[in-house]
Protein backbone atom coordinates (compact mmCIF):
# COMPACT_ATOMS: atom_id res chain seq x y z
CA UNK A 1 0.00 0.00 0.00
CA UNK A 2 1.53 3.56 -0.66
CA UNK A 3 1.60 5.71 2.14
CA UNK A 4 1.49 9.86 1.83
CA UNK A 5 2.46 12.58 4.09
CA UNK A 6 0.04 15.58 4.22
CA UNK A 7 1.30 18.36 5.90
CA UNK A 8 -1.65 20.90 6.68
CA UNK A 9 -3.76 18.37 6.77
CA UNK A 10 -6.91 20.52 8.22
CA UNK A 11 -6.83 23.52 6.18
CA UNK A 12 -8.81 23.13 3.25
CA UNK A 13 -6.69 21.25 0.85
CA UNK A 14 -5.74 18.77 3.07
CA UNK A 15 -8.85 17.28 3.24
CA UNK A 16 -9.22 16.99 -0.58
CA UNK A 17 -6.47 15.80 -1.05
CA UNK A 18 -6.48 13.14 1.89
CA UNK A 19 -10.02 12.40 0.28
CA UNK A 20 -8.48 11.62 -2.78
CA UNK A 21 -5.48 9.80 -1.89
CA UNK A 22 -7.40 7.31 0.14
CA UNK A 23 -9.58 6.80 -2.89
CA UNK A 24 -6.57 5.44 -4.26
CA UNK A 25 -5.87 3.13 -1.41
CA UNK A 26 -3.12 5.02 0.43
CA UNK A 27 -2.55 4.93 3.59
CA UNK A 28 -2.24 8.93 4.41
CA UNK A 29 -0.82 10.09 7.60
CA UNK A 30 -1.53 13.83 8.54
CA UNK A 31 0.55 16.06 10.42
CA UNK A 32 -0.66 18.41 12.61
CA UNK A 33 0.30 21.10 15.25
CA UNK A 34 -0.22 20.11 18.82
CA UNK A 35 -3.43 22.29 19.87
CA UNK A 36 -5.47 22.48 23.10
CA UNK A 37 -8.91 21.87 21.12
CA UNK A 38 -8.34 20.41 17.63
CA UNK A 39 -10.35 21.33 14.72
CA UNK A 40 -11.31 18.55 12.38
CA UNK A 41 -14.59 20.21 10.88
CA UNK A 42 -13.24 20.03 7.66
CA UNK A 43 -12.50 16.93 7.60
CA UNK A 44 -15.64 15.80 9.10
CA UNK A 45 -17.34 17.84 6.41
CA UNK A 46 -15.70 15.38 3.85
CA UNK A 47 -16.24 12.36 6.04
CA UNK A 48 -12.49 11.01 6.39
CA UNK A 49 -11.94 12.09 10.00
CA UNK A 50 -11.43 8.72 11.27
CA UNK A 51 -9.59 7.40 8.21
CA UNK A 52 -6.02 9.15 8.80
CA UNK A 53 -3.47 8.72 11.22
CA UNK A 54 -2.35 11.81 13.01
CA UNK A 55 0.97 12.83 13.91
CA UNK A 56 1.95 15.83 15.87
CA UNK A 57 4.55 18.45 14.08
CA UNK A 58 5.04 21.94 13.51
CA UNK A 59 7.04 23.27 10.09
CA UNK A 60 9.26 25.81 12.54
CA UNK A 61 10.02 22.60 15.16
CA UNK A 62 12.49 20.78 12.72
CA UNK A 63 13.07 18.21 15.28
CA UNK A 64 9.51 17.05 14.82
CA UNK A 65 10.28 16.80 11.60
CA UNK A 66 13.13 14.48 11.47
CA UNK A 67 11.18 12.52 13.86
CA UNK A 68 8.27 12.18 11.34
CA UNK A 69 10.08 11.42 8.12
CA UNK A 70 12.39 9.15 9.80
CA UNK A 71 9.44 7.03 11.27
CA UNK A 72 7.21 7.03 8.54
CA UNK A 73 9.52 7.24 5.12
CA UNK A 74 6.23 8.40 3.12
CA UNK A 75 6.65 7.85 -0.48
CA UNK A 76 5.05 10.80 -0.83
CA UNK A 77 4.72 14.38 0.84
CA UNK A 78 2.07 16.51 -0.02
CA UNK A 79 3.67 19.98 1.96
CA UNK A 80 0.08 22.37 2.50
CA UNK A 81 1.00 23.37 5.29
CA UNK A 82 1.18 27.55 5.43
CA UNK A 83 0.69 30.87 7.61
CA UNK A 84 -1.52 31.61 3.79
CA UNK A 85 -3.75 34.44 4.81
CA UNK A 86 -2.03 37.60 2.71
CA UNK A 87 -3.94 39.85 4.70
CA UNK A 88 -2.50 38.82 7.92
CA UNK A 89 1.39 38.29 6.36
CA UNK A 90 2.03 42.34 6.95
CA UNK A 91 1.26 41.80 10.72
CA UNK A 92 3.28 38.75 11.36
CA UNK A 93 5.72 38.78 8.67
CA UNK A 94 8.39 37.40 11.01
CA UNK A 95 6.31 34.58 11.72
CA UNK A 96 5.20 33.78 7.77
CA UNK A 97 8.54 33.40 6.78
CA UNK A 98 9.21 31.20 9.36
CA UNK A 99 6.61 29.11 8.52
CA UNK A 100 6.05 29.38 4.54
CA UNK A 101 10.00 29.38 3.90
CA UNK A 102 12.52 28.51 6.96
CA UNK A 103 9.70 25.71 7.66
CA UNK A 104 9.99 24.00 3.56
CA UNK A 105 13.77 24.33 3.79
CA UNK A 106 13.46 21.96 7.37
CA UNK A 107 11.36 19.80 5.62
CA UNK A 108 13.64 19.25 2.97
CA UNK A 109 16.43 18.83 4.63
CA UNK A 110 14.69 16.13 6.82
CA UNK A 111 13.63 14.25 3.56
CA UNK A 112 17.29 14.60 2.08
CA UNK A 113 18.60 13.04 5.08
CA UNK A 114 16.04 10.31 6.22
CA UNK A 115 14.24 9.56 3.19
CA UNK A 116 15.65 11.06 -0.03
CA UNK A 117 13.32 8.71 -2.36
CA UNK A 118 10.29 10.62 -1.06
CA UNK A 119 8.49 12.54 -3.95
CA UNK A 120 7.83 16.04 -2.47
CA UNK A 121 5.12 18.49 -3.72
CA UNK A 122 5.63 22.01 -2.50
CA UNK A 123 2.19 24.37 -2.29
CA UNK A 124 3.79 27.21 -4.24
CA UNK A 125 1.44 30.11 -5.21
CA UNK A 126 0.48 32.74 -8.22
CA UNK A 127 0.74 35.18 -4.77
CA UNK A 128 4.62 35.01 -6.54
CA UNK A 129 3.90 36.45 -9.21
CA UNK A 130 2.25 39.61 -7.79
CA UNK A 131 2.65 42.00 -10.19
CA UNK A 132 4.72 39.98 -12.92
CA UNK A 133 1.93 40.13 -15.65
CA UNK A 134 3.18 38.91 -19.08
CA UNK A 135 0.41 39.49 -21.75
CA UNK A 136 -2.20 39.82 -19.65
CA UNK A 137 -1.64 36.26 -17.59
CA UNK A 138 0.79 34.49 -15.76
CA UNK A 139 2.17 31.21 -16.82
CA UNK A 140 5.66 29.08 -15.71
CA UNK A 141 8.11 31.57 -17.29
CA UNK A 142 6.37 34.68 -15.97
CA UNK A 143 8.84 36.61 -13.40
CA UNK A 144 7.76 36.43 -9.99
CA UNK A 145 7.10 40.46 -8.07
CA UNK A 146 5.35 39.77 -5.02
CA UNK A 147 3.65 42.06 -3.34
CA UNK A 148 3.63 40.72 0.70
CA UNK A 149 5.16 38.73 3.14
CA UNK A 150 3.30 35.83 2.36
CA UNK A 151 4.40 35.70 -1.66
CA UNK A 152 8.11 36.85 -0.86
CA UNK A 153 8.41 33.57 1.71
CA UNK A 154 6.29 31.34 -1.00
CA UNK A 155 9.26 32.61 -3.61
CA UNK A 156 11.72 31.39 -1.44
CA UNK A 157 9.91 27.92 -0.75
CA UNK A 158 9.64 27.65 -4.26
CA UNK A 159 13.28 28.09 -5.62
CA UNK A 160 14.60 26.17 -2.26
CA UNK A 161 12.58 23.47 -3.71
CA UNK A 162 13.71 23.88 -7.16
CA UNK A 163 17.06 23.84 -5.72
CA UNK A 164 17.15 20.66 -3.74
CA UNK A 165 15.90 18.98 -7.18
CA UNK A 166 18.96 20.45 -8.87
CA UNK A 167 21.72 20.10 -6.07
CA UNK A 168 20.66 16.56 -4.91
CA UNK A 169 18.53 15.12 -7.55
CA UNK A 170 15.36 15.01 -5.32
CA UNK A 171 12.23 14.25 -6.50
CA UNK A 172 11.08 17.83 -5.50
CA UNK A 173 8.21 19.98 -7.46
CA UNK A 174 6.30 22.55 -6.98
CA UNK A 175 2.78 23.59 -8.28
CA UNK A 176 2.55 27.08 -8.83
CA UNK A 177 -1.86 27.14 -7.93
CA UNK A 178 -4.03 29.99 -8.55
CA UNK A 179 -6.77 30.65 -5.87
CA UNK A 180 -8.71 27.63 -5.63
CA UNK A 181 -11.95 27.64 -2.93
CA UNK A 182 -14.72 25.71 -1.58
CA UNK A 183 -17.35 25.28 0.96
CA UNK A 184 -14.30 24.33 3.37
CA UNK A 185 -12.14 27.59 2.74
CA UNK A 186 -11.31 29.41 5.75
CA UNK A 187 -13.62 32.57 6.29
CA UNK A 188 -11.01 35.13 6.67
CA UNK A 189 -10.41 34.64 2.40
CA UNK A 190 -12.39 36.84 0.81
CA UNK A 191 -15.18 34.25 -1.77
CA UNK A 192 -15.82 32.36 1.98
CA UNK A 193 -16.45 35.56 3.62
CA UNK A 194 -18.82 36.45 0.77
CA UNK A 195 -20.33 32.99 0.86
CA UNK A 196 -21.26 33.17 4.31
CA UNK A 197 -21.84 36.64 4.96
CA UNK A 198 -24.42 36.65 2.15
CA UNK A 199 -25.91 33.27 3.86
CA UNK A 200 -26.09 35.53 7.15
CA UNK A 201 -28.29 38.05 5.15
CA UNK A 202 -30.43 35.90 3.59
CA UNK A 203 -31.29 33.99 7.33
CA UNK A 204 -31.57 37.00 8.92
CA UNK A 205 -28.71 36.85 10.87
CA UNK A 206 -26.95 39.86 9.21
CA UNK A 207 -27.56 43.60 7.76
CA UNK A 208 -24.16 43.93 6.06
CA UNK A 209 -21.03 42.36 4.71
CA UNK A 210 -17.85 44.85 4.96
CA UNK A 211 -15.22 44.06 2.37
CA UNK A 212 -11.93 46.14 1.06
CA UNK A 213 -10.84 46.37 -2.24
CA UNK A 214 -13.98 44.96 -4.88
CA UNK A 215 -11.32 45.76 -8.00
CA UNK A 216 -8.88 43.32 -7.32
CA UNK A 217 -9.49 40.01 -10.24
CA UNK A 218 -8.55 36.85 -9.12
CA UNK A 219 -8.74 33.28 -10.93
CA UNK A 220 -11.15 31.41 -9.14
CA UNK A 221 -10.96 27.43 -9.21
CA UNK A 222 -12.25 24.88 -7.45
CA UNK A 223 -10.20 23.32 -4.54
CA UNK A 224 -11.74 19.85 -4.87
CA UNK A 225 -10.25 19.77 -8.68
CA UNK A 226 -6.54 21.60 -7.87
CA UNK A 227 -5.95 18.80 -5.70
CA UNK A 228 -6.17 15.95 -8.83
CA UNK A 229 -3.50 18.15 -10.20
CA UNK A 230 -0.70 18.38 -7.37
CA UNK A 231 -1.21 14.06 -6.91
CA UNK A 232 -0.74 13.62 -10.66
CA UNK A 233 2.61 15.85 -10.51
CA UNK A 234 4.14 13.51 -7.98
CA UNK A 235 3.35 10.30 -10.50
CA UNK A 236 5.74 12.17 -13.04
CA UNK A 237 8.85 10.47 -14.39
CA UNK A 238 10.32 13.52 -13.79
CA UNK A 239 9.74 16.57 -10.99
CA UNK A 240 8.86 19.61 -13.01
CA UNK A 241 6.99 23.18 -11.67
CA UNK A 242 3.36 23.45 -13.02
CA UNK A 243 1.11 26.42 -12.98
CA UNK A 244 -2.47 24.99 -11.58
CA UNK A 245 -5.24 28.16 -13.22
CA UNK A 246 -8.53 28.11 -14.78
CA UNK A 247 -7.68 30.71 -17.51
CA UNK A 248 -10.49 32.91 -16.59
CA UNK A 249 -10.20 36.14 -14.30
CA UNK A 250 -13.34 37.96 -12.51
CA UNK A 251 -13.37 41.07 -9.90
CA UNK A 252 -14.34 40.71 -6.15
CA UNK A 253 -17.29 42.74 -7.21
CA UNK A 254 -18.42 39.99 -9.89
CA UNK A 255 -18.18 37.33 -7.25
CA UNK A 256 -20.34 39.31 -4.88
CA UNK A 257 -22.86 40.08 -7.29
CA UNK A 258 -23.35 36.46 -8.48
CA UNK A 259 -23.24 35.20 -4.67
CA UNK A 260 -26.26 37.89 -3.91
CA UNK A 261 -28.32 36.72 -6.87
CA UNK A 262 -27.31 32.93 -6.11
CA UNK A 263 -29.61 34.06 -2.52
CA UNK A 264 -32.08 35.30 -4.48
CA UNK A 265 -30.95 38.61 -2.95
CA UNK A 266 -31.31 41.79 -5.91
CA UNK A 267 -29.61 44.63 -4.41
CA UNK A 268 -26.41 44.00 -3.37
CA UNK A 269 -25.08 47.83 -3.17
CA UNK A 270 -27.87 47.99 0.09
CA UNK A 271 -25.70 45.13 1.63
CA UNK A 272 -22.02 45.33 1.14
CA UNK A 273 -20.00 48.38 2.80
CA UNK A 274 -16.76 49.62 2.25
CA UNK A 275 -14.06 48.86 5.08
CA UNK A 276 -10.55 50.15 5.07
CA UNK A 277 -9.23 47.43 7.19
CA UNK A 278 -9.74 45.19 4.61
CA UNK A 279 -7.41 46.94 2.13
CA UNK A 280 -4.26 45.96 1.80
CA UNK A 281 -0.67 47.72 2.09
CA UNK A 282 0.30 46.72 -1.49
CA UNK A 283 -2.29 44.62 -3.50
CA UNK A 284 -2.02 42.55 -6.26
CA UNK A 285 -4.04 43.69 -9.10
CA UNK A 286 -4.83 40.69 -11.85
CA UNK A 287 -4.40 37.39 -11.69
CA UNK A 288 -4.71 35.23 -14.77
CA UNK A 289 -3.21 31.62 -15.28
CA UNK A 290 -1.67 29.92 -18.02
CA UNK A 291 -1.92 26.20 -17.73
CA UNK A 292 -1.00 24.91 -20.54
CA UNK A 293 1.82 22.94 -19.46
CA UNK A 294 -0.07 21.38 -16.73
CA UNK A 295 -3.45 20.24 -19.42
CA UNK A 296 -0.55 18.70 -21.67
CA UNK A 297 1.54 17.14 -19.50
CA UNK A 298 -0.74 16.32 -17.04
CA UNK A 299 -3.97 15.53 -18.98
CA UNK A 300 -5.29 17.53 -15.75
CA UNK A 301 -8.12 20.65 -16.32
CA UNK A 302 -10.48 21.92 -14.40
CA UNK A 303 -14.02 20.87 -14.38
CA UNK A 304 -15.51 23.56 -12.33
CA UNK A 305 -17.15 26.75 -14.11
CA UNK A 306 -17.28 29.75 -11.80
CA UNK A 307 -21.01 30.42 -11.43
CA UNK A 308 -21.18 26.27 -9.95
CA UNK A 309 -18.56 27.46 -7.81
CA UNK A 310 -20.25 30.60 -6.21
CA UNK A 311 -23.56 28.78 -5.79
CA UNK A 312 -22.14 25.27 -4.43
CA UNK A 313 -20.57 27.58 -1.70
CA UNK A 314 -23.18 29.63 -1.28
CA UNK A 315 -25.92 26.83 -0.93
CA UNK A 316 -23.56 25.16 1.34
CA UNK A 317 -23.24 28.31 3.71
CA UNK A 318 -27.25 29.01 3.60
CA UNK A 319 -27.62 24.98 4.56
CA UNK A 320 -25.43 25.49 7.17
CA UNK A 321 -27.49 28.29 9.09
CA UNK A 322 -30.51 26.40 8.29
CA UNK A 323 -29.23 23.81 9.78
CA UNK A 324 -28.32 25.13 13.01
CA UNK A 325 -31.64 26.55 13.17
CA UNK A 326 -33.74 23.18 12.89
P1 LIG B 1 -5.18 26.71 4.86
O1 LIG B 1 -6.62 26.35 4.81
O2 LIG B 1 -4.78 28.00 5.50
O3 LIG B 1 -4.42 25.51 5.60
C1 LIG B 1 -3.09 25.64 5.99
C2 LIG B 1 -2.78 24.58 7.06
O4 LIG B 1 -1.42 24.75 7.46
C3 LIG B 1 -3.63 24.68 8.33
O5 LIG B 1 -4.20 23.43 8.60
C4 LIG B 1 -2.62 25.06 9.40
O6 LIG B 1 -2.82 24.44 10.62
C5 LIG B 1 -1.31 24.50 8.83
N1 LIG B 1 -0.16 25.17 9.44
C6 LIG B 1 0.04 26.49 9.59
N2 LIG B 1 1.22 26.72 10.20
C7 LIG B 1 1.78 25.52 10.44
C8 LIG B 1 2.98 25.11 11.06
N3 LIG B 1 3.85 25.98 11.57
N4 LIG B 1 3.25 23.79 11.12
C9 LIG B 1 2.36 22.89 10.63
N5 LIG B 1 1.19 23.21 10.08
C10 LIG B 1 0.90 24.52 9.98
O7 LIG B 1 -4.56 26.71 3.39
P2 LIG B 1 -5.12 26.00 2.06
O8 LIG B 1 -6.03 26.95 1.38
O9 LIG B 1 -5.54 24.63 2.36
O10 LIG B 1 -3.80 25.99 1.16
C11 LIG B 1 -2.88 24.91 1.24
C12 LIG B 1 -1.51 25.39 0.80
O11 LIG B 1 -1.58 25.87 -0.55
C13 LIG B 1 -0.92 26.55 1.60
O12 LIG B 1 0.46 26.35 1.66
C14 LIG B 1 -1.23 27.78 0.77
O13 LIG B 1 -0.29 28.80 1.03
C15 LIG B 1 -1.10 27.21 -0.62
N6 LIG B 1 -1.91 27.84 -1.66
C16 LIG B 1 -3.25 27.97 -1.47
C17 LIG B 1 -4.03 28.50 -2.49
C18 LIG B 1 -5.51 28.66 -2.33
O14 LIG B 1 -6.10 29.40 -3.12
N7 LIG B 1 -6.14 27.96 -1.40
C19 LIG B 1 -3.42 28.90 -3.69
C20 LIG B 1 -2.05 28.71 -3.85
C21 LIG B 1 -1.30 28.15 -2.83
P3 LIG B 1 -3.84 24.98 11.72
O15 LIG B 1 -5.11 24.26 11.36
O16 LIG B 1 -3.18 24.54 12.95
O17 LIG B 1 -3.94 26.46 11.59
O1 LIG C 1 -9.37 35.80 -0.68
P1 LIG C 1 -8.13 36.57 -0.49
O2 LIG C 1 -7.72 36.89 0.89
O3 LIG C 1 -7.03 35.76 -1.28
P2 LIG C 1 -5.59 36.15 -1.88
O4 LIG C 1 -5.01 37.32 -1.19
O5 LIG C 1 -5.75 36.23 -3.35
O6 LIG C 1 -4.74 34.87 -1.46
C1 LIG C 1 -5.23 33.54 -1.64
O7 LIG C 1 -4.85 33.07 -2.90
C2 LIG C 1 -3.43 32.91 -3.08
C3 LIG C 1 -3.23 32.40 -4.51
O8 LIG C 1 -3.21 33.50 -5.39
C4 LIG C 1 -2.91 31.93 -2.05
F1 LIG C 1 -1.59 31.72 -2.23
C5 LIG C 1 -3.17 32.48 -0.67
O9 LIG C 1 -2.73 31.53 0.31
C6 LIG C 1 -4.67 32.68 -0.50
O10 LIG C 1 -5.30 31.42 -0.53
O11 LIG C 1 -8.24 37.95 -1.29
C7 LIG C 1 -8.60 38.01 -2.64
C8 LIG C 1 -8.78 39.46 -3.06
C9 LIG C 1 -7.62 40.37 -2.66
O12 LIG C 1 -7.33 41.22 -3.72
C10 LIG C 1 -8.18 41.18 -1.49
O13 LIG C 1 -7.60 42.46 -1.33
O14 LIG C 1 -9.93 39.99 -2.39
C11 LIG C 1 -9.63 41.28 -1.92
N1 LIG C 1 -10.54 41.60 -0.83
C12 LIG C 1 -11.46 42.61 -0.82
N2 LIG C 1 -12.11 42.66 0.34
C13 LIG C 1 -10.63 40.97 0.35
C14 LIG C 1 -11.61 41.64 1.10
N3 LIG C 1 -9.97 39.91 0.85
C15 LIG C 1 -10.29 39.47 2.08
N4 LIG C 1 -9.67 38.38 2.57
N5 LIG C 1 -11.25 40.10 2.85
C16 LIG C 1 -11.94 41.19 2.40
O15 LIG C 1 -12.78 41.74 3.10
Amino acid sequence: MANALITGILGQDGPYLAKLLLEKNYKVYGMIRRYSTPQFDNLDYLGITNKIEYIEGDLTDDASLLNIIKNVRPQEVYNLAAQSFVGSSWEQAKLTTEINAVGVLNLLSAIKLFSPTSKFYQASTSEMFGLGNDNGYQDENTPFHPRSPYGISKVYAHWMTVNFRESYGMFACSGILFNHESPIRGIQFVTRKISDGVAKIKVGLAKDLLLGDLEPKRDWGFAGDYVEAMYKMLQQEKPEDFVVATGETHTVKEFVELAFKTAGIDNWQSYVKSDPRFKRPAEVPHLQGKSDKAQKALGWKPKTPFPDLVKMMVEADIKRYQDKNK
